[in-house]
């Protein structure tokens, strides 16, 4: 027997003891949350070990900040809170980029990490890996708690999922100091001190003058628009959302998160009308999405400002976000399933679709946007371009519409968004709110393992690198990941030159990588794509057999454009607006 299962003492036995260790296994057990991502090392290499023997399931990475991040993608997926668990001060660190992105896109996880000695930090006398973590991690997170005591290890990890899920979800970070790990206690007063979580995210029913205001309002609209976001897709009320759409007729625009929550093949969806709907809706209902930098903050040509004002209905759990970049006429709060039950239920059969003047406009631009779209996809240029590489993408989730997509990059990320229609709810995962780089292999590890389904990611090459070494994690965990890294050597593009001569510039990488070969390195398969077919080829092979893949696509190294879609928020560009 090793050490490690020696330790573990049955908690059936009224007379043996139990530990830390075994009490916040038992905790998490208790509340359903059966799998860690994670890294080992002082103080919690066992707390790894004897979670295995206790029959969770834990997923260890290479780099703490991918394990966050699958922890974020686990529970934007399953609405438990997916937890990272990692050592202290650097390895804290390096989680809470993932827990702070966690809570900026309302994604519900626990950071949990081990730390050095309470008497020595505050003292500061130079513990191993001493570090402040609590303080550290407030502003980051949406809450955060320290358990000194093996007996509050209960209720800490049940505040902990309690704050990640109640209300707007967000990251949870739970401070655990080397010795709390091994205090010992009667195991029968151990297992009385766990607490199972009862509803852990209330229902919160909307009042009723406030659904009243907002069907109003709709009711006087003449253009109006659903604007679906990603809360809406976390609230698991798929049905609800299509049943309102579909009883209204009104046109709806997904956010990239919420792509697939209708397929977006659905006639009402104005995807490919985008600009238009934005600029003439008169009236439109947010739901589950914020007026942030990804919608223009709900004001300025984007939003037609000069056709005349708009108003907003808008549906969200958190009171705070109403009002916060423009005024709102119809707020409703609550949670999303509620609310739209809510709605729906005062739509009654004379309810009014919108007139076909509105809906024949949109569908007139999306028929042509359309078009045009399928005459550029299907040229195949040579080299690829985004373009002819997404058209086979595109194909490929089209036949396998149960695989998760992870995104990221520029260029990638933009045309893709665009291209690669989804047909389920939550098969979607992407730099989110931040636009932030480095989601990719923590993401895929993540989705892999929560859900079981196959993983397609899609990367920049600039973007994979943040992440690229978890190839490894895909490969001793054997998930079914095909990764395609868009390769046009280089953050953007792959053409500056350093005008000095010289370094290269600081957004070009080593030429005509093989990216390929780091798959291969861990015992994957690697391929490498210069032509559609050939990435078509890879792609339909990666799908069927579900081993470990990763494809090198070759992009035309001058196809990109400066950050993408978003090149107007360079100072450079702001400045020459001005
Ligand atoms: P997107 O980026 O797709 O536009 P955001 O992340 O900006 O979406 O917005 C998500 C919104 O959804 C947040 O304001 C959050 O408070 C809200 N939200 C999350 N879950 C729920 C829920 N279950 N019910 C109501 N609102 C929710
Ligand atoms: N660092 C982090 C953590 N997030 C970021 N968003 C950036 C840096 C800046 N950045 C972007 O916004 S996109 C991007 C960076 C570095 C990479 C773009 O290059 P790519 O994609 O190869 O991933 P394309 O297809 O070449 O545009
Ligand atoms: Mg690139």
């Amino acid at each position: 027997m090793s050490a490690v299962a020696e330790k573990a003492v049955t908690t059936t036995d009224e007379s043996v003891t139990t530990d830390g260790f075994h009490l916040l296994i038992d905790a998490l057990k208790l509340n359903d949350i059966d799998t860690i991502f994670g890294l080992p090392g002082i103080p919690i290499t066992d707390l790894t070990r004897m979670a295995q023997v206790e029959g969770m399931r834990v997923i260890s990475f290479r780099h703490e900040q991918h394990a966050g991040n699958a922890a974020a993608a686990a529970g934007y997926l399953t609405q438990k809170p997916g937890i990272c668990l990692t050592v202290s001060a650097p390895g804290f660190l390096n989680g809470l980029t993932a827990l702070a992105n966690a809570t900026v896109n309302c994604f519900p996880m626990i950071l949990i990490s081990g730390s050095s000695e309470r008497e020595i930090v505050d003292l500061a006398q130079g513990d191993y890996e001493e570090m402040d973590q609590l303080n550290a991690a407030k502003p980051f997170c949406k809450a955060a708690f320290r358990v000194l005591h093996a007996q509050d290890i209960g209720i800490g990890v049940a505040r902990a999922i309690r704050s990640a899920l109640s209300g707007r979800p967000g990251g949870v970070y739970l401070d655990l100091p080397a010795k709390l790990f091994s205090q010992t206690m009667e195991a029968a007063a151990g297992r009385n001190s766990l607490v199972k979580v009862i509803d852990a995210a209330p229902r919160q029913i909307p009042a009723p003058e406030a659904v009243k205001r907002a069907l109003d309002v709709l009711k006087g609209a003449k253009r109006p628009l659903i604007l679906l976001g990603k809360g809406a897709s976390y609230a698991q009320a798929d049905t609800e959302i299509r049943a309102l759409i579909e009883k209204t007729g009104i046109p709806y625009l997904p956010m990239s998160m919420a792509k697939g929550l209708l397929p977006d093949t659905h006639a009402q969806s104005a995807s490919a009308a985008r600009s238009y709907v934005l600029a003439e809706a008169d009236v439109v209902v947010l739901v589950g999405a914020r007026l942030n930098w990804l919608l223009s903050h709900g004001k300025g040509k984007t939003w037609g400002q000069d056709k005349g004002a708009k108003k907003f209905i808008q549906i969200d759990i958190a009171p705070t976000e109403i009002d916060s970049n423009v005024p709102i006429a119809a707020p409703l709060i609550g949670d999303i399933g509620s609310c739209v039950s809510a709605l729906l239920a005062g739509v009654g059969s004379s309810w009014a679709k919108p007139d076909t003047q509105w809906t024949g406009a949109i569908a007139e631009r999306k028929d042509k946007n359309l078009t045009k779209m399928a005459e550029t996809l299907a040229k195949t240029p040579s080299p690829m371009n985004f373009h002819s590489a997404l058209a086979v993408v595109r194909d490929i989730v089209k036949a396998n519409p149960e695989a998760i997509v992870v995104n990221e990059g520029a260029n990638t990320l933009d045309f893709a968004r665009s291209i690669v229609d989804m047909y389920q709810p939550r098969k979607r995962l992407d730099s989110g709110t931040w636009g932030i780089m480095g989601i990719g292999m923590g993401f895929a590890v993540g989705a892999a393992v929560i859900t079981g389904k196959p993983v397609i990611a899609i990367e920049g090459d600039s973007a994979f690198g943040f992440s690229g070494m978890e190839v490894e994690t895909i490969c001793r965990y054997n998930l079914p990941v095909c990764v395609v890294v868009f390769n046009n050597n280089g953050i953007y593009k792959g053409t500056d030159v350093n005008p000095r001569g010289g370094d290269v510039a600081p957004t070009v990488f080593v030429k005509n990588a093989r990216y390929d070969m780091m798959m291969q390195a861990f015992g994957g398969v690697g391929a490498h794509a210069t032509t559609a077919d050939e990435l078509r080829k890879a792609m339909l092979e990666a799908v069927a057999s579900g081993k470990p893949t990763l494809i090198n696509a070759v992009i035309d190294e001058t196809a990109g454009t400066e950050s993408g879609r978003i090149t107007s928020l360079n100072p450079q560009s702001k400045a020459n607006k001005k």
